[in-house]
């Protein structure tokens, strides 16, 4: 796993079936270039497609998770590149992941940053996170979903104000406004988010992959097909081994020990 040189791969004694992807560019704050796009994106897939691993943390540094996409290697292209080259397309595929991805942020999550946060599933927030898409300052704007995803998760007045004006936003306002799920001191963000990440990873990976489903279902559907969704993939959760065991356990009073089929 050590053929990554913008990111450290890991798996945590401390969390079983738990993948930790750091993003490692500590002179650039960990500013988002091609390269570690590509080795997130690779990492990540090849997490997703290991049986053994039933949740992904994604982390920064203290000082920053990612302080945007690289500036320095944007500045140089022009339309006629980004375009053909569909620029930030390969972030799109962690969206497609069945496996959850936690983002764990400390610091700066500016720019890119905020995104590539926002494209993980579930976002724990240290108390000196900040989160903001200051592109407009740069003559650009957010690329990787960050006008569309802040917009849902904190609704048009702030995200609006955010992408016009770059302002950014502390850990408190990003709870207060739904972006983040909750905060934790600095000091014990990674391990509660290892915490979490091995809590979701010993359930049935198949369950845990349809309620991440059912959820992401209500960003692309109306109240009442996303219902139906819902109801269709929760009679489906009957056909698995797991909800017998899962039922069976709290019936038998023990702790039920899921198959992940
Ligand atoms: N890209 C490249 N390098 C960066 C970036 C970045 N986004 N952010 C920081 N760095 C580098 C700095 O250049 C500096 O390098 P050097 O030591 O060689 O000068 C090093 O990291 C440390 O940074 P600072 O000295 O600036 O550290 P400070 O603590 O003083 O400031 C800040 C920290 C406030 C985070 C500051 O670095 C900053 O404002 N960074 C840029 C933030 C930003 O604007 N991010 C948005 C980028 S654009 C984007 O993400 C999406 C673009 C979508 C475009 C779509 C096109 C298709």
């Amino acid at each position: 796993m050590s053929e990554y040189e913008t990111i450290l791969v890991d798996r945590p004694e401390s969390a079983p079936r738990v993948g930790l992807i750091t993003l490692h560019r500590p002179k650039a704050l960990n500013a988002l270039n091609r390269q570690l796009m590509l080795e997130v994106v690779e990492a990540a897939t090849a997490f997703d497609r290991d049986p053994e691993i039933g949740a992904i943390v994604i982390t920064g540094s203290e000082r920053a998770f990612a302080a945007g996409a690289d500036i320095k290697e944007m500045q140089p292209q022009g339309f006629p590149q980004v375009y053909v080259d569909d620029l930030f397309r390969d972030w799109d595929r962690l969206a497609d992941l069945r496996t959850p991805l936690i983002a764990a942020v400390a610091g700066h999550a500016l720019g890119g940053g905020c995104e590539l946060a926002m494209l993980c599933d579930i976002l724990l927030a240290a108390d000196t996170a900040s989160f903001g898409q200051p592109e407009i300052r740069l003559g650009v704007i957010p690329g990787i979903g960050g006008s569309q995803r802040l917009t849902r998760a904190v609704g048009k007045a702030k995200a609006m104000e955010m992408c016009l004006t770059g302002r950014t936003m502390k850990a408190e306002e990003a709870e207060r406004s739904g972006l983040v799920s909750r905060i934790i001191p600095a000091a014990e963000l990674l391990d509660e988010a290892l915490k979490v990440a091995a809590t979701i990873a010993g359930f049935s990976a198949p369950i845990v992959a349809m309620a991440k489903e059912a959820v992401n279902r209500s960003y692309e559907s109306t109240l009442a097909e996303g219902i139906r969704f819902e109801r269709r993939l929760f009679h489906s959760t009957f056909a698995t081994a797991d909800q017998k065991e899962g039922m069976g356990a709290f019936v038998e009073k023990r702790t039920p020990a899921f198959g992940h089929h």
